[in-house]
């Protein structure tokens, strides 16, 4: 078990890092009194703008509204390509790894500009043009990230989905948005295993009257069903068209894609965003979080199907004309070391994962790490959940050999880039805190009746201003949009977190307010006990929820996932009890305590805490949807041993 301790700045940001803390807070400060010289300056910095802009700004959060660089015109792909081809044409884009060890590549600027005119091309050829939807099915493999660029080259709006995504969620995910071009491969590889993607895309489009066109990359060359007039290869498609595709000039305000939010409850909502703020928004996080410097390696481990793919892998890193790498496989293949030896092989400098991948992987202990040299590192980042102190100390000493920084990122899809979080060479760090708001981002913590609350507080967390990368609107039903995030407090933006304030003005997000429990009058993160519980030697993984309770209102059931080599008992859940009322206090002290070999995830690592409120309260009958999980077979394993039965 590591101390916590707080880690200032000089124990190990790079010297000459963009910021110090003086910097930082001269920025912020402009950010917030003069915003418009402040964005003005930034957008002139980071983009490559056609015609400058008549306004840098206007919103009314009470109807959701909000425009940026008005009338000003760019398109996303010469900002991302071709304004790098002078300087950097022969610079490496993307390092490609995929999923065996033996297979990877280098692009450099001038083929990836190459591979997204001819894929461009292709498109306008079969009838896209500006404004249409194409649905982008891929796995992670280069020709997402040209799909992505190809597409915002002529004006057309992309809706990634996830390649885990079942051909029903992709159905319903196509016609929501209407969209009538398809890009897909024949399958997918990841951890050795294939992923019919094709076969997936035929069962979806039975019901996708609208879908005229499906473009299909050979990853493996297996079969797959054919339609002749609809269907074409993707290799045969972009050698026979040219490399030259002049760029959309698009409206600061164009659509730029839509990413659809994984629906724990409800329908899935089409997050809308926008040009011109999205891409400063991604540019200049990258830049400025990530202390990226010309000539890095940078490494987000996200999958291009979540937004944390789309701003920082893609469009991020490639406006600010970086090294970004791609992968295809999975932490654990073909071993637990896969990520480190990745980051030796092709001297990484910037890592940026998921706390539920850090904490995988440090249960299978520390020998898979420390037999690798990570000479090259020197920031690490998260995002995603709350990582819990344990993870982040094993992260900061065992991973980053406590010379690297950590930047614990807090944002959603619909913020479209970092909102909170440290700037290395600036910030302090407290493991566990996302620490201070990034520029032009003014956050709030208010009570459920919407007052605001001063100084050292803990409440659901709002922004209170427009920024430039926020979402326009959910697609399709902007009424929704209001619904959501700028009804439950007049004027602002909910972000639908928990989150604390420290003495310091440090913001600790707690996690969503709905995972909030209530014990007996004390209000308790799901995330404080659950941060508790994997402080224990003896536990890896573990997820709390809350059930009614008579007399505490709520009581807390856990689910733990015991380390490797440990054998759960009795004795071991009585010393967890104990071990939490120690950390947090005995009002906190789990009711249940249920062993488990994994945990229900979505595909994109969150915990479905839903199914696991309704297996802990014994309502098995309203279970629900299960189908987005990615291994369903959990549930039974979980429902079988629960231990709350009425
Ligand atoms: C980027 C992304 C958004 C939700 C968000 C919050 C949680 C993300 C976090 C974090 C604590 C962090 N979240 N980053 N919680 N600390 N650093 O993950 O987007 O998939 O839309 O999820 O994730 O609860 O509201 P998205």
């Amino acid at each position: 078990m590591y101390k916590i301790e707080n880690h200032k700045v000089s124990d190990a940001a790079r010297v000459d890092s963009h910021l110090d803390e003086a910097g930082y807070h001269k920025l912020y400060k402009q950010s917030i009194e003069e915003p418009d010289t402040f964005w003005a300056e930034q957008a002139e910095r980071f983009l490559t703008w056609d015609k400058p802009w008549s306004k840098v700004h206007e919103s009314d959060m009470s109807k959701g509204e909000a425009a940026w660089f008005i009338d000003g015109k760019l398109n996303v792909s010469v900002n991302c390509i071709d304004r790098h081809l002078d300087k950097r044409g022969d610079q490496t884009a993307i390092i490609w790894e995929g999923d065996e060890p033996s297979d990877s590549k280098n692009i450099s600027y001038r083929e990836l500009h190459e591979h997204v005119c001819r894929l461009a091309n292709v498109l306008r050829a079969r009838g896209v043009k500006k404004g249409d939807r194409v649905c982008l099915y891929m796995p992670m493999i280069p020709e997402a990230a040209y799909a992505m660029l190809a597409c915002s080259r002529i004006g057309a709006v992309h809706s990634v989905v996830f390649g885990g995504f079942s051909p029903d969620a992709l159905r319903d995910r196509i016609n929501d948005s209407d969209c009538q071009a398809v890009i897909t491969a024949d399958e997918g590889v990841r951890g050795g295993k294939r992923v019919p993607l094709k076969q997936n895309v035929e069962k979806a489009l039975k019901e996708c009257p609208n879908v005229h066109t499906v473009v299909t990359v050979k990853r493996t060359g297996g079969d797959v069903e054919w339609h002749e007039h609809r269907d074409i290869w993707y290799h045969e498609a972009c050698a026979a068209v040219s490399t030259d595709c002049p760029p959309e000039a698009m409206d600061s305000e164009d659509p730029l894609f839509i990413l659809y939010t994984s629906g724990s409850t409800g329908k899935p909502k089409g997050v809308l965003h926008t040009t011109g703020g999205y891409l400063l928004g991604s540019a200049m996080t990258h830049h400025y979080v990530f202390d990226y410097h010309d000539g890095e390696v940078y490494w987000c481990t996200a999958d291009v199907g979540w937004i944390t793919g789309h701003s920082y892998i893609v469009y991020g890193p490639l406006c600010n004309g970086a090294t970004t790498l791609m992968f295809e496989g999975v932490p654990t293949y073909p071993d637990a070391s896969r990520c480190w030896d990745i980051v030796d092989k092709h001297k990484v400098n910037i890592f940026y994962t998921a706390p539920t991948a850090i904490r995988a992987l440090m249960a299978q202990g520390n020998e898979l790490v420390t037999k690798t040299s990570r000479a090259s590192l020197r920031l690490l980042g998260s995002v995603g959940e709350p990582i819990n102190p344990e993870a982040w100390e094993w992260y900061y000493h065992v991973v980053g050999e406590m010379r690297c920084p950590i930047v614990d990122t807090w944002w959603q899809t619909e913020t479209g880039a970092i909102m909170i979080t440290p700037l290395p060479g600036a910030t302090d760090l407290k493991p566990g805190s996302a620490t201070r708001p990034f520029f032009g981002v003014e956050p709030a913590l208010v009570d459920p009746e919407g007052n605001e609350l001063e100084g050292v507080a803990s409440g659901n967390l709002i922004i209170k201003r427009s920024w430039p990368s926020q979402i326009r609107t959910v697609y399709g039903d902007h009424q929704r949009l209001i619904d959501t995030y700028f009804s439950a407090y007049k004027g602002v933006y909910f972000t639908g977190d928990g989150a604390r304030r420290d003495e310091d003005g440090y913001y600790w997000i707690t996690g969503r307010v709905d995972d909030v429990l209530n014990v007996s009058g004390h209000r308790i993160g799901t995330a404080e006990v659950e941060s508790a519980l994997v402080l224990h030697d003896s536990v890896a993984e573990a997820a709390v929820v809350g059930c009614p309770h008579d007399i505490k209102g709520q009581c807390i059931y856990a689910y733990v996932m015991p380390m490797r080599g440990i054998t759960p008992s009795d004795e071991l859940v009585k010393e967890l009890k104990a071990f939490v009322a120690e950390q947090v206090g005995s009002f906190a002290k789990p009711d249940f305590v249920q062993w488990t070999p994994g945990l229900p995830k979505t595909r994109s690592g969150k915990i479905m805490r839903r199914v696991l409120r309704k297996i802990a309260c014994d309502e098995l009958d309203t279970l629900g949807d299960t189908s987005t999980l990615a291994d369903p077979a959990v549930v039974d394993e979980l429902v079988a041993n629960r231990l709350n039965r009425a």
